[in-house]
């Protein structure tokens, strides 16, 4: 497919003469070149055809089985001066990076097709999106981008209408984990991956451009891209208020994005935009307005069912690829807590054994693209994107935060969005389970100092004085035996709702110390026969926990030196003098 943009050509031709492709192929993101790519891989075993009759045009494809997550250890900001990718990011200096990336790309396509991939992130027709060009030996990564991003044809008529792409280079290599870096150059608006066929490694268009990237970009432009869900809340009386959500990885954030209401609140809808990315921008008129730049899902399957997702579990039953799970006598793909049928296989391809492990990897993925989903929003097409009213920060904390509180103010809340810690999912290698600082779920996706990124995000209350409220939820409170103090799932509608009666006005709350709480009846929960001292402890704070959770705060905050904002830290102040 020619082009006509020069940078393009030029750029297309070294990364051939350097990794020796055995042929170039542009991709046009048509239907029968995925058609054509998946026979391919079919007849090359590196995907197989699940059960067609259940689960028509599904396919499954079984990764090397150390390439099973993001590597956050090998992940790079590669800046020319350190202080600006911050001590959030690792660095290396560019030079140095780019060497290595080229010494390990020399030749490293020989006997491999090399696709040419341009894309766009956001809808094709939309003021907010950006284009790239992702370069792959991986034909699993082209029929993936297919489905997360609007690729091909399109993307490239903008490119050449623009003149301006994200470049990024990428090849599976040996995967060898030694031989495995990711690495950003924000200056430069490009991406270099090497070694990985992982989602978050090799599908540039999700974390590497639309996170990392664009991050540093929607700073130097004045926007935001954000690690966030955005659905659409519409009320019996047919009005739909839009929330934004940050929650780190594998902590539910398609579960919410695609939330079927409890039976009490049958007439309610949840409208779903985006499940994992949201890019933010004020209008003329300074209203934080919303779009997805991704076009599909990349979710974590273990743990869907009928109960916990129906929307994404009848999405999943076509037009799906699999990675990593399990498959059952008749071939169809099974995971854990799928709560139908057995397995016969596991993520390894090997026979399943009880206790030797689950049959889906932890981190296995359903890719798909996001028409397939019922309660997809016609506006998630919007060139304009949409309205957010509330925006809501999250994390995975067995104890210390409420259900849901608010912030009292929109600086208030940026401090609460930095506050946000979490446990340690699948979604990267390492330890599970783990507490850790993760500012506004943005811990592994941030492209520079997060000091300069909060600096950038208080910016705003300078920019509009009509801003979203911003909110604080945990759905994962546990009692010392383990169990969920929260119902969580659909029932979170209510907390959904308590937002947005707040954001109007509608409902009183109580004011605390680290913001405002529910009260009273003013969260609806009486049909679910939660015990009142449960209740209570779901909705109040514990001031001694929280001074301690306070003062490690302090000291992270602290730990970035001069280039905290002095604003952040008067937040903090207030907050930890409030407590006593
Ligand atoms: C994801 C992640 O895949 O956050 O969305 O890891
Ligand atoms: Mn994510």
């Amino acid at each position: 497919m020619p082009t006509n943009n020069q940078e393009l050509t030029n750029w297309v031709a070294e990364v051939a003469q350097m990794t020796q492709p055995e042929s170039i192929v542009w991709c046009d993101g048509s239907e029968s070149e995925y058609d054509g790519l998946v026979s391919e891989m079919l007849g090359a075993g590196t995907l197989k055809t699940l059960n067609p009759d259940t689960h028509p045009n599904c396919f499954l494809h079984l990764s090397d089985p150390k390439d099973v997550a993001r590597v956050e250890h090998l992940t790079f900001i590669c800046t020319q001066n350190e202080d600006d990718a911050g001590q959030n990011n690792n660095w290396k200096p560019v030079a140095d990076a780019k060497q290595k990336m080229n010494d390990l790309y020399a030749g490293c396509m020989q006997g491999r097709t090399m696709y040419v991939i341009p894309y766009c992130m956001g809808p094709v027709d939309s003021p907010f999106s950006r284009c790239g060009v992702e370069i792959t030996d991986s034909p699993y990564v082209v029929i993936n981008m297919k489905l997360m991003t609007r690729m091909g044809t399109a993307a490239l008529r903008r490119i050449e209408a623009e003149g301006r792409f994200v470049r990024g280079l990428h090849s599976t290599g040996e995967l060898d984990p030694d031989r495995r870096f990711i690495m950003h150059y924000p200056e430069e608006l490009s991406i270099m991956s090497y070694g990985s066929g992982y989602g978050g490694n090799a599908l540039l268009g999700k974390k590497c451009h639309a996170l990392r990237i664009a991050s540093w970009q929607a700073r130097t432009e004045g926007w935001l891209a954000e690690h966030m869900l955005i659905l659409g809340l519409e009320s019996p009386e047919g009005e739909t208020h839009y929330i934004a959500a940050a929650f780190p990885s594998a902590c539910g954030k398609t579960n919410l994005a695609m939330l079927i209401p409890p039976e009490k609140f049958a007439d309610w809808k949840i409208w779903t935009l985006g499940d994992d990315i949201a890019w933010l921008h004020t209008d003329d008129q300074g209203q934080l307005r919303a779009i997805n730049p991704e076009a599909g899902y990349f979710g974590v399957v273990p743990g869907t069912n009928q109960k916990t997702n129906l929307n994404a579990y009848d999405m999943i039953q076509q037009n799906t690829i699999f990675t990593n799970v399990g498959t059952t006598e008749d071939n169809q793909p099974w995971w854990e807590d799928k709560k139908v049928g057995s397995p016969k296989t596991d993520w390894k391809g090997n026979e399943y054994k009880e206790g030797a492990g689950p049959a889906a990897h932890p981190n296995s993925r359903f890719t798909v693209s996001a028409t397939g989903n019922r309660a997809y929003s016609t506006l998630a097409e919007a060139p304009q994107g949409v309205p957010i009213s509330a925006i809501v920060f999250g994390g995975r904390r067995r104890e210390l935060a409420p259900l849901v509180y608010q912030a009292k103010s929109w600086e208030h809340g940026v401090l609460i969005g930095a506050g946000v810690a979490s446990e340690t999912t699948a979604a990267a290698t390492g330890e599970v389970g783990i507490v850790r600082r993760d500012p506004m779920a943005m811990k592994p996706f941030c492209g520079y100092n997060f000091a300069d990124y909060w600096a950038h995000w208080l910016s705003f209350a300078k920019r509009t004085d009509t801003l979203p409220q911003i909110f604080h939820v945990n759905w994962f409170r546990q009692n010392e035996a383990g169990d969920f103090l929260w119902p969580g799932f659909g029932e979170n509608l209510r907390v959904l709702q308590w937002i947005i009666q707040r954001c109007e006005n509608k409902v009183g709350a109580k004011e605390t110390a680290i913001g405002y709480l529910p009260e009273g009846d003013g969260l609806d929960v009486a049909d679910l026969n939660i015990d009142p001292q449960v209740w209570e402890s779901l909705i109040s704070i514990d001031d001694d926990q929280w001074k301690v959770e306070m003062d490690n705060f302090g000291e992270y905050l602290h730990s970035y030196g001069d280039r905290l904002p002095d604003e952040l830290l008067e937040q903090y102040k207030l907050v930890r003098s409030a407590l006593g």
